[in-house]
C-alpha cells in the first residue's frame, strides 16, 4: 500500500517512466495480495534423514515427497529441535527451544498441556492475521490441567494454544487412549461405555500384553506390553470407550480424509493446517494395499503409505485450485529407528537401507541422525527449485512465517529466515542448539560438538549411538558427515570456541 500511494503522488514529466513506476506498482500490490498464501506444514514421525529417494534412499522410492524436494527448496541441513517427539514439536509451535521447559519430554498419554495457553504459538501469530488454523494428526503436546476425564470436553489442548479446529490422536500411536479427539471430544464414544486411562496400573479384570500373550499379534519388544488394542499392545491401560477405538489400519486414510476435507472446506480464506501424520513410528501398521510393498517390512510399506498420502494431498490442493497459494512444508519430528519395541521386521528386512543417510546415530541421538531430518520447502511458481546448504530449524517457522504474513515475531528463539525458506538465500542459522533426551548439543557453521555426558553410548534395545560419551566431541560436518573423527583433541582452539557459544548460548 505505502508504495502505491508513493508512487501516485509523485509526479514525473516523463510519461513513459510513469508508465514504468505503475508497473512496479502494480506488481508489488499483486504481491501484496499474494502475502497470505495458504500454509501447509506435514511432518512425519521417525522418518529419517535417508528415508526418502530424494534424500539418496535407494531401496525405496517415494515419488511424491521427491516431487516435493525437486520442485522445491531441499534442504541438507534441516533440523528438527530435538531427537524425540514431543520436544521437537513443542518447538516447532511455540519457537522456543524445548530445553528451556523441562517438562518437555516424551509425554505420556494423561500428560496435561505443555505449552502455556498464555504462550506464543505459530498457529495463534497466523490466526491473528486473519487464517484459519487446525490441526490434523499426531498432538502429542498433553492435554487436560493434570486429572482428565475422557468423556466429558478434553480442555486445555491444541484449541487453546491456536488451532480453532484439531483432530487429532492424544500422544502416540503406540500410546493409550487408542482414540481420536476432535475439538476436545472422543470421536464416536458411547456414553454407556466410558474410557478410563491410566499409565501407573491396570484395571481388574483387563488383559494385557503380558497376561494374555494369545491376543497379541504384533509381538512387543520391550515396552509395549500393557493394555492390547487390535492385537497390539500399548503403553499405558486403558478401559473401555470400545466404539471409540480407532482402527490402526486405517489411520493413514482417516487423517488423510480429513486434512483434505480440511482444505476443501476453507479454502476460500487462507488457511493453516498442520498435518502431523503417524508415520512411521511404531507400530506400523500399514493398510493392506500397502503391506508387503516395499520389501523392507512395515517401516518401508508405512514410508510409501505416507507418500501415496501426500501424493492424495497435492493432488487435493491442485484440484481444488490452490496450489499456487500455498505454501508447503514438509519435515519430520526426529530421526530414524528401526525396533523401537515391537518385532516388526524392521532389523531383519532392513536390506541395504541407510534411513540415516550416512549420519551417525537415530532418534534419541545427539549425533546428526537424531535430528537431521528431510526439510523442504515447496511454493509451485514462487519457490525455485534448488539444494540448500544453509542451516534452519523447524523452530524458525514462527519468525519466518510472521515476516511472510507481514508481521514480526522476535519474542521468541525462533530466527527470521524467510529469504532463506523460499530459497532466495543461503544465509541460515549460524549456530543452533540441538537436543536429545535433555541432553544438548551444539551445530555452528561446519562443525558440531557434544559436550561430555555419563551414561551409555550404546542404547542396546533400540540399536542405537545415543552421543553420550565421557570426553568433548567436536566434528567437521563438512568433512566427516558420518562423524567418525573426534577432533576434539587435534583442533584445541576449535573446541573452546564451540564451548564459549555453547555455554553462552544455554546461558551457563
Ligand atoms: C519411548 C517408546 C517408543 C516411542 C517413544 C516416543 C518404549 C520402550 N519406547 O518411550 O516406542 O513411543 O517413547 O517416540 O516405551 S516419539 O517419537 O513420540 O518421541
Ligand atoms: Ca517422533
Amino acid at each position: 500500500i505505502a508504495l502505491i500511494v508513493f508512487f501516485t503522488n509523485c509526479k514525473s514529466e516523463n510519461k513513459d517512466e510513469d508508465k514504468e513506476k505503475i508497473e512496479i506498482a502494480n506488481t508489488d500490490s499483486k504481491k501484496d495480495t499474494s502475502t497470505k498464501p495458504n500454509i501447509v506444514v506435514i511432518y512425519l514421525d521417525d522418518l529419517g534423514y535417508g528415508d526418502l529417494s530424494s534424500y539418496g534412499a535407494t531401496e525405496l522410492q517415494t515419488p511424491n515427497i521427491d516431487a516435493l524436494a525437486e520442485g522445491g527448496v531441499k534442504f541438507t541441513s534441516g533440523y528438527a529441535s530435538s531427537a524425540t517427539c514431543t520436544p521437537s514439536r513443542y518447538a516447532l509451535l511455540t519457537g522456543m527451544y524445548p530445553w528451556r521447559n523441562k517438562k518437555a519430554k516424551i509425554l505420556p498419554g494423561t500428560a496435561p498441556l505443555l505449552i502455556s495457553t498464555e504462550q506464543q504459538t505459530l498457529p495463534k501469530m497466523l490466526k491473528k492475521e486473519g487464517y484459519q488454523t487446525a490441526i490434523v494428526g499426531k498432538w502429542h503436546l498433553g492435554l487436560g490441567t493434570g486429572v482428565v476425564d475422557w468423556n466429558t470436553k478434553i480442555t486445555p489442548g491444541p484449541n487453546e494454544v491456536g488451532f480453532e479446529e484439531s483432530y487429532i490422536l492424544a500422544a502416540t500411536q503406540d500410546r493409550v487412549p487408542t482414540v481420536y479427539i476432535q475439538n476436545g471430544n472422543v470421536v464416536g464414544l458411547d456414553p454407556d461405555d466410558p474410557i478410563l486411562v491410566n499409565y501407573k496400573e491396570n484395571f481388574e479384570g483387563e488383559p494385557t500384553a503380558i497376561s494374555n500373550p494369545e491376543m497379541v499379534k504384533m509381538k512387543w519388544h520391550h515396552g509395549h506390553n500393557n493394555s492390547i488394542v487390535n492385537g497390539i499392545g500399548r503403553i499405558g491401560y486403558m478401559k473401555g470407550g470400545e466404539a471409540a477405538k480407532w482402527s490402526d489400519i486405517d489411520m493413514a486414510d482417516h487423517f488423510l480424509a480429513k486434512a483434505k476435507d480440511y482444505v476443501k472446506t476453507h479454502k476460500d480464506k487462507p488457511f493453516f493446517l498442520y498435518y502431523a501424520m503417524q508415520q512411521p513410528h511404531v507400530p506400523r501398521t500399514p493398510h493392506p494395499r500397502f503391506a508387503g510393498t516395499s520389501g523392507l517390512g512395515p517401516r518401508g510399506d508405512v514410508i510409501l503409505e505416507a507418500d501415496w498420502c501426500i501424493g492424495e494431498f497435492m493432488k487435493t490442493l491442485e484440484e481444488e485450485g490452490i496450489l499456487e497459494n500455498t505454501l508447503v512444508i514438509f519435515s519430520s519430528d526426529n530421526g530414524p529407528v528401526l525396533n523401537d519395541g515391537y518385532y516388526d521386521d524392521a532389523v531383519e528386512k532392513n536390506g541395504k537401507h541407510d534411513a540415516k543417510g550416512g549420519l551417525r546415530g537415530g532418534k534419541y541421538s545427539l549425533f546428526e541422525a537424531g535430528t537431521r531430518v528431510p526439510f523442504i520447502t515447496y511454493w509451485k511458481g514462487k519457490i525455485q527449485p534448488k539444494v540448500s546448504d544453509a542451516i534452519v530449524c523447524q523452530m524458525d517457522l514462527l519468525a519466518s512465517l510472521a515476516n511472510l504474513v507481514n508481521t514480526e515475531e522476535t519474542s521468541t528463539d525462533s530466527k527470521e529466515l524467510l529469504d532463506v525458506l523460499l530459497g532466495e538465500s543461503n544465509k541460515g542459522r549460524e549456530n543452533l542448539i540441538i537436543e536429545a533426551t535433555s541432553r544438548t548439543a551444539l551445530r555452528s557453521g561446519d562443525w558440531l560438538m557434544i559436550p561430555m555426558y555419563p551414561g551409555k553410548n550404546f542404547r542396546e534395545k533400540v540399536g542405537i549411538e545415543v552421543g553420550s560419551l565421557p570426553e568433548f566431541q567436536l566434528y567437521n560436518l563438512k568433512e566427516d558427515i558420518g562423524q567418525q573423527n573426534n577432533l576434539a583433541k587435534s583442533n584445541p582452539d576449535k573446541l573452546a570456541e564451540m564451548i564459549k557459544t555453547f555455554e553462552s548460548l544455554r546461558g551457563k
